[in-house]
C-alpha cells in the first residue's frame, strides 16, 4: 500500500518573519514589495492569518494590501506591518526543515521552498503515518517555533489537497477508501491542473465542485479539456500515479521588477536588464550551476497585457556577455513595432535562465 505525505508550512515567509521579531507577534503582517505609502507597485509575497483577516493575500497588487490596511485601521484594528523579503532566511529555515523531514523518510521530493511531498509506505498503515507525522509536526514546532500542515493519503494529488484542507497546524489523512468522497464536496479549483480560467469557464456551466465534474465520461472530458481529459477523469476521483521526484533542482533561475513608473526610456529599460543579467548569472553560479541553455524574458506592459519570449541557444554556455546580448534581443521587439505597434509603455521586465547545468 502506498502512503505520501505532503508538508506545507503555514504563511511561510510571514511566519519567519512573525517569530524573528517577536515585538510583532499577533499583528498582521505583509511580506512583499514596498508599498510606499499605497504607491507601490509591486505584489504581496504573503501575508500572515491576521492580515488574510482584512483580505490581504498573496499575488494582491501591494497597493491594494495598503488600502486594506488603512481601511482596518479606520475602523479601530491594527494596521498591517510591512516588510520585504529576506529569500535567503527563508531559504536557511527550509533547508533545516527539510532536512527534519528526511529523518522520517527515505523517499523525499522537495516540491518548493516551503512544501514537501514524503513517502511513509513503510509505515505499513495509515495511523502508524498520522503518527510520524505529528512528531515532525512537533519537532518542527519545538526547532523551529513554526506550524505546518500536512495532508497524508494514498498518492501526492490526494496529500496535497489534505495538506490545504485544514490549515494552519493542520493535520488530514484520507485512506485510499475516503479519498473519493473526500474530494467530492470540494471546489473544482482545489484540482492542480485547474486554474482561475478554466474554473471560470466550468463555473459559466454551472460546474463548481469537484461532483458536478464527475457527469462526464472520459470521451467527454476529452473533447472539453483535450489530451488532458482522460487524465482529469481519473484526478477527480482521487487516482493519481506520479512517483515522486527525489532529485528536485531548482529548474530555472529568474527575476523580475516592477518599474517605479511605467517607461519606454530604453537608456532606463537596458540599463535595468544589464543589471538583473547579472544578478541572474551571479545567482546561477550562487546555486553551483556553469551551464545555461535557455533564456527567457518576460514584458508587462502597463495594461497588466504580460508576454514572455524564451531563446534556446545550440549548445550550454556560462558566458554572462551571451546572455546580455539574448536577453537584449529578446526585450527589443517589444520596444518597437514587432511586438509593440500601440506604443504601451513597460510595467515590468523579468529575465529567467533555464535548462541549467552543473
Ligand atoms: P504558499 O505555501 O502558497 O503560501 P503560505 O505558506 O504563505 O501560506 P499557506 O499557509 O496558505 O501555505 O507559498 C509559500 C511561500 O511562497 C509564501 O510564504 C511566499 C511565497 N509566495 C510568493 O512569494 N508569491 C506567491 O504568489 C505565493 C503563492 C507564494
Ligand atoms: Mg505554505
Amino acid at each position: 500500500m502506498r502512503i505520501i505525505a505532503h508538508l506545507d508550512m503555514d504563511a511561510f515567509f510571514a511566519a519567519v518573519e512573525e517569530r524573528d521579531h517577536p515585538e510583532l507577534k499577533g499583528l498582521p503582517i505583509v511580506v512583499g514589495a514596498d508599498p510606499a505609502q499605497g504607491k507601490g507597485r509591486g505584489v504581496v509575497s504573503t501575508a500572515n492569518y491576521a492580515a488574510r483577516k482584512y483580505g490581504i493575500h498573496s499575488a494582491l497588487p501591494i497597493s491594494t494590501a495598503w488600502r486594506l490596511s488603512e481601511k482596518a485601521r479606520a475602523q479601530g484594528q491594527p494596521g498591517a506591518v510591512f516588510l520585504g523579503v529576506n529569500y535567503r532566511r527563508y531559504g536557511e529555515v527550509s533547508e533545516r526543515i527539510m532536512a527534519l523531514v528526511r529523518r522520517h523518510s527515505p523517499l523525499v521530493e522537495e516540491a518548493g521552498i516551503d512544501e514537501v511531498y514524503f513517502d511513509l509506505s513503510f509505515a505499513g498503515s495509515f495511523e502508524q503515518a498520522a503518527e510520524i507525522c505529528r512528531r515532525l509536526k512537533k519537532e518542527i514546532q519545538e526547532q523551529e517555533k513554526l506550524t505546518a500542515s500536512v495532508g497524508i493519503g494514498p498518492n501526492k494529488l490526494v496529500a496535497k489537497i489534505a495538506s490545504d484542507f485544514r490549515k494552519p497546524d493542520g493535520l488530514t489523512k484520507v485512506t485510499p477508501e475516503e479519498a473519493e468522497n473526500f474530494l467530492e464536496p470540494l471546489p473544482v479549483r482545489k484540482i492542480p491542473g485547474i486554474g482561475p480560467k478554466t474554473e471560470k469557464r466550468l463555473a459559466r456551466e454551472g460546474i463548481r465542485l469537484v461532483r458536478d465534474l464527475k457527469k462526464f465520461s472520459p470521451e467527454e472530458l476529452q473533447i472539453r479539456f483535450g489530451k488532458w481529459g482522460p487524465e482529469l477523469y481519473e484526478r477527480i476521483r482521487g487516482r493519481h500515479e506520479a512517483p515522486l521526484q527525489e532529485e528536485y533542482e531548482p529548474k530555472s533561475v529568474g527575476e523580475q521588477e516592477t518599474f517605479g513608473e511605467d517607461t519606454r526610456d530604453l537608456n532606463f529599460i537596458f540599463d535595468r536588464l544589464w543589471g538583473m543579467c547579472g544578478s541572474v548569472w551571479n545567482r546561477m553560479q550562487a546555486e553551483d550551476f556553469k551551464t545555461f541553455r535557455t533564456v527567457v524574458v518576460t514584458v508587462r506592459f502597463a495594461d497588466f497585457d504580460t508576454h514572455s519570449r524564451s531563446h534556446t541557444l545550440a549548445a550550454a554556455t556560462g558566458s554572462p556577455a551571451r546572455l546580455r546580448f539574448t536577453a537584449m534581443k529578446l526585450l527589443m521587439p517589444f520596444l518597437d513595432r514587432r511586438e509593440n505597434p500601440r506604443r504601451k509603455l513597460l510595467r515590468l521586465i523579468g529575465v529567467r535562465l533555464e535548462k541549467l547545468e552543473r
